[in-house]
């Protein structure tokens, strides 16, 4: 595929080709374990592919083929966080699962290699998942000294199971590719040289689709799981959807003319 790059940085790379952002760690010498630097070019990338409305789905990746993401960087990890250039302890990855499951577009996992700890997570979060033959998935918090009870249990759960999730997070144990499919954790398994065309054939089926459709079925599965912060997304899409009609159009236009509004001619539905 002929990938252009959207915007340079460090740790991560940040591509386009039709339609598709593809988000790539890129520390393969770490197996793509994340420091706060990358989170934060993470987060901003994500916030361009928010904005951007050339971009109808975003796939998240690790460089190299042999890691996804083994999650945080444990050199970095210090007194309360993990610690950038800024000195200041982090655990920015939170603010990125959230963007990921905020942003009103299908984000994609696409997973070679390793998916490790908060990596693991990372791709938890995301609406797909397509995992090479290679894929090893896992938390291992507990005997890192660490845990992720946010979406990293609730959520896995809700994915996996209770029984399941339990014993991902007490055991430490690694799963293979067939196994995450077996346990729903995975949406398709592939061989390794397939992963990005697969990925990319899924992304380009979900583009030739309504792109508000897509947005509303997002925000419906959040809000089912997500309480008042669901509904509240949910119901930001009811605002915007509002906003588009010539009714809500009335009320602003009747403020701004000084007059009193008439809603008589809007329609009463059943
Ligand atoms: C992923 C795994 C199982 C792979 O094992 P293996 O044997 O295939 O590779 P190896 O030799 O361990 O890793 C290759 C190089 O990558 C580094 C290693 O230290 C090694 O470096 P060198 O010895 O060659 O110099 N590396 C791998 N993962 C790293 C990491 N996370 N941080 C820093 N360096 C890393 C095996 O590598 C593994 O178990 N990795 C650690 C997984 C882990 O525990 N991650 C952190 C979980 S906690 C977390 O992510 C988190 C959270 O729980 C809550 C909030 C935020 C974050």
């Amino acid at each position: 595929y002929n990938w252009s790059t959207l915007k340079e940085y460090k740790e991560i790379l940040f591509q386009f080709y039709n339609g598709i952002a593809k988000i790539s760690i890129n520390r393969p010498e770490v197996h793509n374990a994340f420091t706060p630097r990358t989170v934060a070019e993470m987060i901003d990338a994500m916030n361009i592919c928010r904005d951007n409305s050339d971009i109808g789905v975003i796939i998240l990746t690790g460089e190299g083929g042999k890691a996804f993401c083994s999650g945080g960087d444990q050199s970095v990890r210090g007194h309360g966080g993990y610690i950038g250039e800024d000195t200041v302890p982090r655990l920015n990855v939170l603010d990125l699962q959230m963007q990921i499951r905020r942003i009103p577009k299908p984000v994609i996992a696409m997973v070679a290699g390793w998916a490790i700890g908060g990596g693991h997570v990372l791709h938890v979060v995301c609406d797909l998942s397509i995992a090479a033959h290679n894929a090893r998935f896992g938390q291992t918090g507990p005997k890192v000294g660490s845990f992720d009870g946010g979406f990293g249990a609730s959520y896995l759960a809700r994915v996996v199971g209770q029984k399941k999730a339990r014993e991902i997070w007490y055991l430490c144990d690694q799963y293979n590719a067939q196994e995450a499919l077996d346990m729903g954790l995975v949406n398709k398994v592939v061989p390794l040289e397939q992963l990005e065309e697969t990925t990319v054939a899924w992304c380009e089926k979900i583009l030739e689709k309504s792109p508000l459709a897509l947005r509303m079925l997002k925000a419906s599965f959040n809000a089912e799981l997500d309480g008042q912060s669901g509904i509240q997304q949910l119901a930001g899409d009811a605002t915007l959807l509002y906003y588009l009609s010539d009714e809500a159009k009335e009320g602003k236009n009747a403020f701004l003319e000084k007059r009193k509004p008439d809603f008589s001619k809007y329609p009463k539905f059943p």
